[in-house]
């Protein structure tokens, strides 16, 4: 299915962008919540903790993905269900160029009744290759869409840059996110009475972002869900994507790159990414405005609908440097609900927060600082000269965005 643009009017007025997310680092992630679902506040955790011990992972599976090393033990009434590619995929470079794959492979838990989907937990099976995944839900009248998806490729899965291609535009306000993995990772559980709300039929499509640096190895990932009875009284959580822009020039003594002029750095990242490489230019239907360099990018978004914010994520890539969430910004109940004066690469993890309910017409504001000096210090880097960065899917392309966990009334 190609993938087409429908009107600017149609994107500007139900505020839909193809976008997706990676997130996450080689190395030691210490952090142990790297996921998009509210982690247990601090106080549901204190009492679930002595229910809740570490138990070792199920034994006897055959598949090629690593078995938790540890689990947390399920609930009253959860069950767990491990969802595995059904063959390996070796990555490689869709458009021939770029060390970056972003492969979507469509899973199926299974579900014969409605469930409430209460934790994630992903299982890589080869990290020097896997960067990161992200959990989607795919809605029962999408299966055949997906289904076919799947056929027209060749090996496992689909090219699945910008989101699973299924909707042509993410609905950011609603997003089909049910859960993210970045190394380090480990279960992910929501906070007792909520859930991730999953039809009869729906499938699962586990987006893999594949960094091709270490070379082309066969992969075969695996995820667990943590499901509930559907007929519980839960909240619906859903996740809420606050994108903004990202447009960093080069340093004005490292300004001669071939790339430092901002049309070409756009023209190069379309290139490695396909149409979804069109995020750069997208943006501003969402946020308004035009394109203007700068360390300092920021969205405000205002609520068409009421929400309340149970969790809060931030995401950028190596370059990005501090991070902050605002809700209604320069009025006198400004406040802030996240801020990240230090990005750390490898701490992605949603962080719980007190209840916040908004109402239509308040407003939540993303801000993201990247800069270019960093390129100096990382080895991902290396002997790269500076360039125009723009939102991008690659590693080393940058990304600025929020995540919000939410319930709606
Ligand atoms: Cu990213």
């Amino acid at each position: 299915m190609a993938r087409t643009r429908t009107a600017l009017a149609a994107i500007v007025a139900s505020g839909l962008i193809a976008l997706t997310a990676c997130s996450g680092a080689d190395g030691a992630g210490g952090a142990d919540q790297k996921a998009t679902q509210p982690a247990e506040s601090p106080t549901s955790a204190s009492s679930a903790d002595a229910a809740e011990t570490e138990e070792t992972g199920q034994v006897g599976h055959s598949g090629h993905y690593a078995e938790p090393a540890t689990s947390r033990r399920l609930r009253a009434g959860e069950t767990r269900t491990t969802i595995a590619m059904p063959g390996a995929y070796t990555p490689s470079a869709p458009y021939g160029t770029g060390t970056d794959d972003y492969r979507c492979f469509l899973l199926d838990p299974e579900l014969e009744r409605d469930a409430w989907l209460t934790g994630t937990q992903v299982l890589p099976g080869n990290p020097d290759v896997v960067h990161h995944v992200i959990l989607f839900q795919v809605a029962p009248e999408q299966v055949a869409a997906a289904e076919a998806k799947d056929a027209a490729e060749e090996d496992e899965g689909w090219t699945c840059f910008g989101g699973t291609g299924l909707d042509r535009f993410q609905d950011v306000n609603r997003s089909s996110w049910i859960g993210a993995w970045a190394p380090g990772g480990r279960e992910s559980v929501t906070k007792a009475g909520y859930g991730v709300r999953l039809r009869k039929g729906s499938r699962i499509v586990m987006q893999v972002h594949y960094n091709l640096l270490a070379g082309q190895q066969p992969d075969t990932s695996a995820a667990q869900l943590r499901l509930a009875p559907g007929k519980r009284d839960y909240q619906a959580l859903s996740t809420m994507l606050l994108p903004a822009p990202v447009e960093l020039p080069c340093r004005p003594k490292h300004s001669d790159g071939e790339l430092c002029e901002r049309e070409a750095a756009v023209a190069d990242v379309k290139e490695r990414f396909g149409a979804d490489g069109n995020t750069a230019d997208l943006l501003y239907f969402l946020c308004g405005g035009k394109p203007r360099a700068g360390e300092v990018q920021s969205c405000v978004r205002t609520l068409a609908d009421p929400i309340t914010i149970h969790g809060v994520a931030g995401h950028m890539h190596l370059l990005g440097r501090s991070l902050k969430i605002e809700v209604n910004p320069g009025t006198p109940q400004a406040r802030t609900i996240l801020d990240i004066p230090v990005w750390d690469f490898d701490d992605q993890g949603s962080r719980p927060v007190d209840p916040i309910r908004l109402e239509p017409f308040e407003q939540v504001k993303v801000t993201c600082r990247h800069v270019q000096w960093l390129r100096d210090k990382l080895p991902a880097f290396e002997g790269q000269p500076d360039r125009y960065v723009v939102w991008g899917e690659g590693t080393t392309d940058e990304m600025c965005l929020g995540m919000l966990q939410v319930t709606r009334p």
